[in-house]
């Protein structure tokens, strides 16, 4: 049993999610937080900040050939952003499922972006999009002291695992 606790533990991942503040002014963060908390991830960082401007470019480095990346980087930083730590099997994909596609006019009914948001420059909330860019995500944002270590009693039935 014991054994089977540690192949799970060792599928585990960690995903950053931010609600930008477009959801945190439309008084979206707890409809949002209840999509993932309902579905069985764990919550282990949470903390709404208001980004530097030199912040919001490093967040979203990859971007910054990008024609829009000023403006983006002039909206992260208007206002708090809810930054989180999500962590579960497959959290990073299945997280970005849940918010949906980048413009919301592509996501599908259900999902956070297709249900919340209509454009893209004001698409609510942001996801790692991959193993790498959560590690970086995560340290950019929390000190790893921020990051709550603790026993879930939900897991054991969301995992099936003693
Ligand atoms: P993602 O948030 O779905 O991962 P990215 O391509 O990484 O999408 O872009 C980051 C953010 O940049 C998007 O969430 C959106 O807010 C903004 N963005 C992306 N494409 C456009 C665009 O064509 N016009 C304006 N803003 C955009
Ligand atoms: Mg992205």
């Amino acid at each position: 049993m014991i054994q089977e606790q540690e192949v799970h533990a060792a599928e585990m991942e960690r995903t950053f999610i931010a609600i930008k503040p477009d959801g945190v002014q439309r008084g979206l963060i707890a409809e949002i937080i209840s999509r993932f908390e309902r579905k069985g991830f764990k919550l282990v960082a949470v903390k709404l900040v208001v980004p530097s401007k030199e912040f919001a470019q490093k967040h979203y480095h990859d971007l910054k050939e990008r024609p829009f990346f000023n403006g983006l980087c002039d909206f992260l930083s208007s206002g708090p952003v809810l930054a989180m730590v999500w962590e579960g099997e497959g959290v990073i994909k299945y997280g970005r499922k849940l918010i949906g596609a980048t413009d919301p006019q592509k996501s599908e009914p259900g999902t956070i972006r297709g249900d919340l948001a209509v454009v893209v420059g004001r698409n609510i909330i942001h996801g790692s999009d991959g193993l790498e860019t959560a590690k970086d995500e995560i340290n950019l944002w929390f000190k790893p002291e921020e990051l709550v270590s603790y026993t879930s009693n939900a897991q054991k039935w969301v995992y099936g695992v003693n």
